[in-house]
């Protein structure tokens, strides 16, 4: 059955802005849940997905990489193990509307093109492959065969497989990712950009250099069991909503916990738990014990003052403060980590944070009185120009404290995508490391090439420059999720040819090289048949868990492959049948592929066994298992004395952050409600202090341009409303990837080169 897509686009004249929300979740959360299942899957198929949503039988969520209970931690699934963003991935995967033929013969793609994402989004599911002709003005439909014969034609012409780029989102399985990286590199190249450098690639820098593995170190049951959790940088409410059942349960056993945030994000503020009748009808619990308002990309300053704190604090009562054992036996760094915080200026605290002294001092005084803490960070600290040193200052503090491997305790990047982690552990990556390309040789007995790939922003730069040709996407949005829109698009069209797989339509589609194809494929929540049967996949949470996800749905059409078809029958025709890599083995029986992982993969041996086991298994964290530290350069846990850095911003401007509004994954727009923060119906809104506004003789409610200011030139993005909002003093926030044009390509995080999405230096312009 086809559903009838919404034919309006955004109108944002309609747009209304009421009072922000204090709390997160509650009876609204469960009503919009069920009111966006009813609209896109009709009330059977909302009830026969959401019943197997995250168990053990039934598909992983594909939103967020938020963890499920294990049994093993003595924790229990519940029968509605799901938030009302999950509620809202399924839907807008499981809808039944349709985008076939008929839709791209009557939608040229000049029209396309001045459709805005939520609109695109909204049309439903692709249904077949589809080409656009060198020339042509619509995509017209191809066989399957054909659109293998044409990719491959394209990749054998090219000088150099290096002129190729293989970029992908964080939704693939594990099965595909592996089958893909196998691919790239059998084909001659590591240029494998991913949404991880634009994401938590800031955190495995800082990790990395810091306890040897780019991973966070805790458990669910570790958060459950912490009794200090300090959440920087991030707004779990939208993006992580099942982490705020996670902070509850460990407050009502006597933990406290600390947001540090710009914005008062209800979803820090206090939460009703829709799971519990007292959280549906009742005032909820109160969550952050402490809510610090720092400006942006004011974090290091802030570590670095708690660091100084703690330092002071051991000075004038030796052995109270510091894990002085496990600093000694453990660490490296310690003396020039102690120098450089011992005198600190105060006034340049002051100035990068904004916060009140004695606040700092008082969640200093937290952090030396909790025997388990735990830090939790996401965006807010990643997307910023000293993300990497910034990170690093959060585990010093954490060193000091001797804050990891211990229950309870330890570092906690919050991941994004759902299986994002998942897709970097098997090999997706533009520069893995020498053991893991070697063993890729060794169990293949092909030549694996060593010299490191292009992340997101340098595969925009040879797009750019014409030094690559080809861009193929498995998953995500290309054009709309990377910065400086303009020069990406113009990039992406200067392509000979862009492929994307995907299940919903999107501006990757419309933005396309001189050729190209869209190859739909099956969702997480369809069932995957193949040769030997039904097939299960395997994924990855954010606290390296890993399990199989199977789909459970009818496939949105016949004519969808799964992303492994896709690649490995990709693969079959570029490289021939003659090639030792089985290809067409692997489509017939993923367990084939999982045989092949288990020799490569660190830590999955037995894959096919372990991932079949109640919940699956946990992938080892040597810092987190063992205290050991043997993936640093030295052996030992690293201090970070870094100089203290902040965005410093010119008078009569604003420091911007982008953002997700509570109705969108990334790119896509599930609606237009950003109920927490009272934006209803539309989008195109700029969030400022009303102290600012009357500084800058700026009206709430006007219409303005922002424009934004980079060393190269500026970049303007038109019409935003303004909100008056309480933001920290000096910072705005606009929704992504509305302001995407605003950020410069050359705006990067030094050593991981994510782009600078959360501390862009803007004014406001009356509307153009
Ligand atoms: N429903 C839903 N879920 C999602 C997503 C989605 O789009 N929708 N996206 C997924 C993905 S890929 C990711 S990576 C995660 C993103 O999850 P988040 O990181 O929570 O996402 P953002 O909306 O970017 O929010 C950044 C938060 O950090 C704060 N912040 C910004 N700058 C600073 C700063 O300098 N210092 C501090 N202390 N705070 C700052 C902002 O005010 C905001 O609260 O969510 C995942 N889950
Ligand atoms: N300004 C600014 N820019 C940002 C950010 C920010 O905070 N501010 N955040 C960054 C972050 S954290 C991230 S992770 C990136 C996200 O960047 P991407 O991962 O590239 O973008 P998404 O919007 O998540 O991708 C959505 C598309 O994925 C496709 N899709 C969905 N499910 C599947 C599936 O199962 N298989 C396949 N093959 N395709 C599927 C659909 O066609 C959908 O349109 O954006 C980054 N960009
Ligand atoms: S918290 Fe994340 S993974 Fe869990 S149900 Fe919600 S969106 Fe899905
Ligand atoms: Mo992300």
């Amino acid at each position: 059955m086809t559903e009838k897509a919404p034919q309006q686009d955004i109108d944002e004249s309609k747009l209304a802005v009421g009072k922000p929300k204090s709390w997160a979740a509650g009876l609204p959360g469960v009503l919009v849940s069920l009111k966006r299942g009813q609209e896109q899957m009709g009330a059977g198929r909302t009830v026969r997905a959401l019943r197997v949503l995250n168990q053990r039988e039934g598909f992983d969520c594909p939103g967020c990489a938020w963890p499920e209970p294990r049994e093993a931690d003595g924790e229990h699934r519940k029968l509605a193990e799901f938030c009302e963003n999950g509620a809202k991935a399924v839907a807008e995967e499981a809808t039944k509307r349709r985008v076939g033929r008929e839709f791209f013969a009557t939608h040229s793609l000049d029209e396309l093109a001045g459709r805005t994402e939520y609109w695109l989004g909204q049309q439903g599911r692709l249904t077949e492959p589809m080409v656009l002709r060198e020339g042509g003005t619509h995509y017209e439909p191809i066989s399957w065969d054909d659109a293998f014969d044409l990719v491959a034609r394209h990749l054998r012409g090219l000088a150099s497989p290096d002129e190729a780029v293989f970029y992908t989102s964080g939704r693939t399985s594990n099965e595909a990712a592996f089958v893909y990286q196998l691919l790239v590199r059998s084909f001659g190249t590591n240029n494998l950009p991913d949404c991880s450098n634009m994401c938590h690639e800031s955190s495995g820098a800082a990790l990395s250099a810091t306890t040897g593995i780019g991973k966070g170190s805790v458990s669910l049951a570790d958060i459950h069991r912490s009794d200090l959790i300090v959440v920087v940088g991030q707004n779990p409410g939208t993006n992580h909503p099942r982490m705020l059942s996670a902070l509850e349960e460990a407050k009502s056993r006597g933990a406290k916990v600390v947001a540090v945030n710009p914005l008062p994000e209800a979803g820090l503020m206090r939460f009703k738990n829709p799971q519990n009748v007292r959280g549906l009808v009742g005032k909820g619990s109160p969550l952050a014990d402490e809510f610090a308002q720092i400006r942006l990309g004011g974090d290091l300053a802030f570590f670095q003052a708690i660091g100084h704190l703690l330092l002071a604090w051991e000075k004038a009562a030796p052995g109270t403060v510091l894990d002085q054992e496990f600093i000694d036996e453990a660490t490296e760094g310690f003396a020039a980590y102690a120098e450089r915080v011992a005198d600190l200026d105060w006034e340049r605290i002051d100035e990068a944070t904004g916060l009140p002294r004695e606040q700092i001092v008082k969640i200093a005084r937290m952090i030396a009185d909790s025997e388990r803490t735990i830090y939790c960070w996401a965006m807010g600290l990643t997307q910023h120009k000293h993300a990497v040193p910034t990170i690093k200052e959060i585990a010093n503090v954490a060193l000091l404290r001797g804050m990891i491997g211990k229950p309870g305790a330890g570092l906690c990047p919050v991941r994004g995508h759902s299986n994002v982690q998942g897709d970097r552990t098997m090999g997706i990556w533009e520069k893995m490391p020498e053991s893991f390309l070697s063993a890729l040789e060794a169990e293949f007995g092909i030549p694996v090439p060593r010299k490191h790939g292009w992340d997101t922003v340098d595969s925009i730069r040879a797009m750019r420059d014409g030094r690559a040709k080809v861009f193929f996407g498995v998953g995500g949005n290309f054009a709309a999720a990377t910065p400086d829109t303009e020069l990406t698009e113009r990039a992406l069209r200067s392509c000979e040819l862009t492929v994307q797989v995907s299940t919903k339509l999107n501006r990757s589609h419309i933005v396309h090289g001189r050729t190209a194809l869209i190859l739909p494929t099956l969702g997480r929540t369809e069932r995957d048949v193949q040769a030997s049967g039904e097939q299960v996949v395997t994924v990855e949470d954010s606290m390296s868990a890993v399990h199989t996800s199977r789909g459970r749905l009818e496939p949105a059409s016949e004519h969808l492959l799964s992303e492994v078809a896709i690649l490995g029958r990709l693969a079959n025709t570029l490289l021939g049948d003659e090639h030792p890599v089985p290809w067409l083995e692997f489509v017939g029986n993923y367990d084939r592929i999982r045989d092949h992982i288990a020799n490569v993969v660190p830590g999955c041996h037995e894959y096919n066994k372990r991932v079949r086991q109640p919940d699956g298994f946990v992938l080892p964290h040597a810092p987190r298992d063992a205290r050991e530290f043997n993936g640093t350069r030295n052996g030992k846990a690293n201090f970070t004395a870094s100089e203290l850095e902040y965005p410093v911003v010119p008078e009569g401007r604003l420091l911007l952050q982008t953002l997700r509004s509570h109705d969108q994954y990334n790119t896509t727009i599930y609606g237009l409600s950003d109920r927490y923060r009272g934006v209803e119906d539309g989008r195109r809104v700029v969030f400022v202090n009303p102290a600012d506004l009357a500084e800058l003789g700026v009206a709430d409610g006007a219409l303005v341009d922002l424009v934004s200011e980079w060393t190269d030139s500026e970049r303007r993005a038109p019409s935003f409303r303004v909100v008056a909002y309480p933001t920290a003093r000096g910072c705005a926030a606009a929704y992504f990837p509305e302001a995407n044009a605003l950020v410069a390509l050359d705006s990067v995080a030094d050593e991981s080169n994510t782009p600078v999405s959360k501390s862009i230096v803007v004014r406001l312009e009356p509307a153009t």
